[in-house]
């Protein structure tokens, strides 16, 4: 039988390799979810965050989210390695303000959840809540290159906002 349609099954073994990879990374979705909390709580009455973490789940899920996470964290990594040629390489591991396909690959995950993603993703990316601004200053030694990963973190979590805003909104 040719692979063609994966199967739920497979779609949970790339949730758990996405999982392990952020992770690897320095990011467990506890702290992910804790930034939705934060984001949505003002809005949500007794939101909890058994709530945040399985919404978190439901996003890391998606196979637009899971490429975009598998594309992003090599990206890094290589970065990292120093196997990227320049000028990309310097851009990367510097976190270079005006590369901006950071933001540009972390909106393929808030697309899938709409405006409200977009808005918040967009205060997240300016105030840095919780593992964002440890992600940030790490990414600012030598040793690490946090360039797509901080990005992907807020819009994990701000896509999770989302998600919960359409179910309760
Ligand atoms: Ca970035």
């Amino acid at each position: 039988m040719p692979n063609q349609i994966p199967s739920r099954l497979d779609d949970l073994e790339k949730r758990n390799i996405v999982v392990e990879r952020m992770q690897q990374r320095g990011v467990e979705l506890s702290e992910i979810a804790a930034i939705t909390l934060d984001l949505q709580s003002p809005y949500i009455k007794d939101l909890d965050f058994d709530t945040c973490i399985d919404h978190v789940e439901r996003v890391v899920r998606k196979r637009e989210v899971q490429n975009a996470i598998l594309t992003g964290l090599e990206l890094d990594i290589l970065a990292e390695k120093g196997l990227i040629s320049e000028p990309l390489s310097t851009m990367l591991n510097e976190d270079h303000g005006l590369y901006g396909i950071d933001e540009i690959l972390a909106l393929a995950i808030v697309n899938v959840y709409g405006s409200i993603g977009f808005t918040n993703f967009g205060y997240v990316d300016k105030v840095k809540p919780g593992i964002m601004a440890i992600l940030d200053k790490e990414g600012k030694t030598k040793e690490k290159c946090h360039t797509f990963l901080d990005d992907i973190v807020g819009a994990i979590a701000a896509a999770a906002a989302s998600s919960i805003a359409h179910r309760y909104g």
